[in-house]
């Protein structure tokens, strides 16, 4: 690589973040069941430490989300969560509610039939919302599993309607430098409609909400052929795009690890983000986000893998050649817009990614970096031991 791409790409890297999932570290299964990690993180300062254990190897992932009803009970103390990621080398990211899995939640959360129902669900989300203003946290990330599995089951205006009240409602309970962003999912839990299926009805939702609120894209949320490279770009062009949570996907939200099945899917993303910096001579504050449960590879080295993956494709984007893409576009020569974006994609980014470490004091390979230091073995016996004292569940191995 010539010193200049090396050097574009390091300082690129040097703004680029991505966070990670609390609930990433710990055992999730499928609806068929779960299979258990010995050092599958426990509570939330195991969490933390994991999440800090992937910054101190990658030195890109900064922040943790937290899942407020699977991460916090009603006596974790925040000082002690802000002390634990301090000493983490990490901050807490966003927030992300809960208003599904409640036995309540059966119809609904914010659109439920219930009147009773809805406003014990914005309750929930403007006192998340608190809680993320406690933490120093400026995210607010919402999903909902609101929708219906039956034609006729409920009335999808009236659920709009809600769905408006309620994100009206967070917008004001949000501090000046919070930011809502609102994520949409087509299918699953609920399988005739989903309160907010797509990329346009979260837009118009957060539009309505006010200024401090946009999209959230989770790249598994789409249904197979969408091109979520478009609504990207879209997105970007509004001024809409709030952040991303990334995984990867062969049938449907399989939370795979980013580009485990279609890496030049990344690249297309992260190339749309460049261009429209390029076209703005700016940088737009995406909040670059992970969301994978890792349910047969082992946690903490899936994220590392995750981190280095968006870092790779970031970087390779970068580096397409713009003006020779800018040149065949107005000639309309296809072939060769086409090939400057395979020249970039096939690009073998290592020597930059390698420099950028190297300039951070980390070790280039941090997956090896981070097998040779012992952590996993370390986290395996002391998770399993206080396991057994709290009469938890537990795996014999760890692979
Ligand atoms: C829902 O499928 C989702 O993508 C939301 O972001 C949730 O917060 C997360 O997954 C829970 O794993
Ligand atoms: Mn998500």
């Amino acid at each position: 690589m010539e010193d200049a791409a090396i050097a574009r790409v390091i300082s690129a890297l040097d703004r680029f973040s991505i966070e990670l999932p609390s609930w990433g570290f710990a055992d999730t299964g499928t609806r068929f069941g779960k299979f258990f990690q010995t050092p599958a993180a426990i509570d939330i300062y195991d969490k933390i430490s994991d999440a800090g254990c992937v910054h101190q190897h990658t030195g890109c992932c900064p922040e943790m989300a937290v899942h407020v009803l699977w991460d916090f009970t009603d006596d974790t103390p925040v000082a002690s969560v802000k002390q634990a990621a301090h000493e983490a080398n990490i901050r807490i990211g966003s927030i992300n509610p809960n208003v599904f899995q409640d036995q309540d939640y059966k119809l609904g959360s914010v659109a439920n039939p219930d009147p009773g129902i809805r406003e014990r669900a914005v309750d929930h989300l403007t006192s998340s919302i608190r809680l993320g203003q406690a933490l120093d946290s400026k995210l607010v990330s919402l999903w909902f599993a609101d929708g219906t599995n039956y034609p006729g089951q409920d009335c999808m205006r009236r659920r709009k309607r809600c769905f408006e009240d309620a994100l009206e409602a967070c917008h004001a309970a949000l501090s000046e430098d919070q930011q809502l962003l609102v994520e949409y999912k087509p299918f699953e839990p609920a399988f005739y409609h989903t309160d907010i299926a797509d990329w346009g009805m979260a837009l118009l939702l957060a539009k309505k909400a006010g200024p401090q609120a946009k999209v959230l894209v989770d790249t598994g949320h789409h249904y197979s052929a969408q091109n979520i490279e478009q609504i990207v770009a879209w997105l970007l062009d509004e001024q809409m795009l709030g952040g991303f949570h990334f995984n990867d996907r062969r049938y449907a939200d399989d939370d795979l690890t980013l580009g485990s099945i279609d890496p030049y899917q990344v690249f297309r993303i992260f190339s749309e983000i460049h261009s429209f910096h390029q076209a703005t001579e700016g940088e737009s504050a995406i909040a670059y986000m992970v969301d994978q449960s890792h349910n047969l590879k082992p946690k903490t080295e899936a994220m590392i893998q995750t981190a280095m993956l968006a870092q790779e494709y970031y970087a390779k984007a970068l580096l397409i050649d713009w003006e020779e893409l800018s040149r065949a576009r107005k000639s309309g020569s296809v072939v060769d817009a086409e090939r400057v974006y395979q020249a970039a994609f096939r690009r073998d980014v290592t020597p930059a990614l390698e420099a950028w470490r190297e300039a951070k004091g980390l070790a280039v390979d941090p997956l090896i970096a981070f097998r040779e230091s012992g952590y996993l073995e370390r986290i395996a016996a002391e998770r399993s031991e206080r396991r057994e004292s709290l009469g938890l569940k537990s795996s014999s191995s760890y692979a």
